[in-house]
């Protein structure tokens, strides 16, 4: 079965999303997500002029022979804009493979290992009480684990939480030039406290619940936040602190109990090794899209598994359904599957763009039959919604210092 096409859409639909849909001379087709917030052109343009050119005429069904030959073909291994590309041809692969089998490809990685996939919501509020009623509106509609963050007292916005909060969430689509936040560690350990004692008194303890530091506290301000939130017994703490220096979970993981999760910036398994290896970490939560694909996933799970390390897929919704899509038959399969963040499947334009019939129901996701990934890509209604530049947001210090968003 040879390639003939790799085509490369690049679509907004509120916010931008990289798409890439390989077709076969057996008249399949396959898509993929390369959508990397914020440089999404870069990966297009490496699709485009460097990737797409040494695809044709290759056999679709050599899924790990073309991972390798991207991956070692390039020289220059690693990096967001290499390993979304190679991503993003991954999946499409896989999709294939499965519609050529007349299989989903959680029948290629090995079966089922549960029925359903437990999700996480997010409640994210101006206040902890405004936090706190979203976090019972999700309970109600059935989620068993919740995300909570929440607006600093005297920081301007910070991660997560917007003045719009009818789309607080990384507001995209409309930032032609990334706007400047701010940040405070003192304001910050003043409210985070508060937030998870008000929570348990209000939710009680049968819920999960995590938080996302967004990688902006020091290893040993981390240690602190991990002893003070001991006692509310989270599901689990994200990016504590940055890892590029993966010692820095050392010294968090001295001090504290609580459960840690990082890894959504991370693009091969050498980002992740020593984390897991060490036990540093009890959640890795690389995504298909950035981390090199379903093939690469698979490894990453695999090598966590004997460290007692669980997958728990970052699900941000600059990851595009396809990703999502992606996630869904991992998580299903893995052994050592976590939980999968979740937050909605976009809007209703890019439902126009991506068919899917995932069923989520009480908190959790479910798989239908359907050959391959499960997921259609409509190329015309996508041309409808032309890309449009687009930052994250860039985070300061009170005096000024850039620091970490
Ligand atoms: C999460 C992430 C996202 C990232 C976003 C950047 O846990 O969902 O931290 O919110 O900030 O994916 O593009
Ligand atoms: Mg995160």
């Amino acid at each position: 079965m040879k390639i003939t096409e790799v085509k490369v859409f690049v679509c907004s639909p509120g916010r931008n999303f990289v798409t890439v849909k390989i077709f076969t001379d057996a008249g399949l087709y396959g898509v993929g997500d390369a959508t990397l917030n914020g440089r999404e052109m870069a990966v297009v343009a490496y699709l485009q002029e460097h990737v797409a050119p040494c695809l044709i005429g290759r056999n679709a069904h050599d899924i790990e022979d073309i991972w390798q030959y991207l991956y070692k073909g390039v020289y220059w291994r690693k990096g967001p804009v290499n390993m979304a590309a190679i991503a993003a041809i991954d999946m499409a692969l896989w999709d294939i493979k499965g519609k050529a089998a007349g299989l989903p490809v959680y029948q290629l990685l090995g079966g089922k290992s549960r029925k359903g996939v437990t999700l996480y919501a997010h409640a994210s509020g101006e206040t902890i009480e405004d936090t706190l009623d979203k976090a019972e509106q999700h309970i109600k509609q059935g989620f068993k684990a919740v995300r909570l963050q929440c607006a600093v007292p005297g920081l301007n916005v910070t991660y997560g939480v917007l003045g719009d909060k009818a789309d607080y969430f990384e507001l995209q689509g409309s930032r032609p030039l990334p706007p400047e936040e701010e940040w405070c560690t003192q304001k910050y350990f003043n409210m985070i406290v508060e937030l998870f004692q008000q929570a348990r008194a209000r939710l009680g303890n049968n819920v999960h619940l995590l938080h996302d530091v967004h990688s902006r506290l020091t290893p040993i301000e981390s240690a602190r936040l991990g002893k003070l939130l001991e006692p509310f017994g989270l599901f689990f703490l994200e990016d504590a602190s940055m890892a590029e220096n993966q010692d820095n979970y050392k010294v968090i993981r001295q001090h504290t109990t609580v459960p840690l999760a990082i890894g959504e910036t991370y693009n091969t398994i050498w980002d992740c090794k020593d984390l897991i290896q060490n036990q540093l970490i009890d959640y890795i939560r690389v995504a298909a899209t950035h981390a090199g694909g379903i093939t690469a996933l698979r490894r990453i799970a695999d090598f966590a598994s004997i460290y007692n390390v669980k997958i728990a897929p970052h699900g941000a919704p600059d990851l595009s359904p396809i990703c999502f899509a992606a996630h869904m038959h991992l998580n299903i399969w893995a052994p050592n599957f976590g939980i999968q963040e979740f937050v909605g499947f976009g809007n209703a334009h890019s439902a126009r763009i991506f068919k899917h019939g995932f069923e989520v129901k009480d908190g959790m996701a479910y798989l239908n039959d359907a050959p391959g990934l499960g997921i259609e890509f409509d190329e015309e209604a996508a041309q409808e919604y032309p890309y449009k530049r687009s930052y994250l947001p860039v985070s300061r210090l009170e005096d000024g210092t850039v620091w970490n968003w």
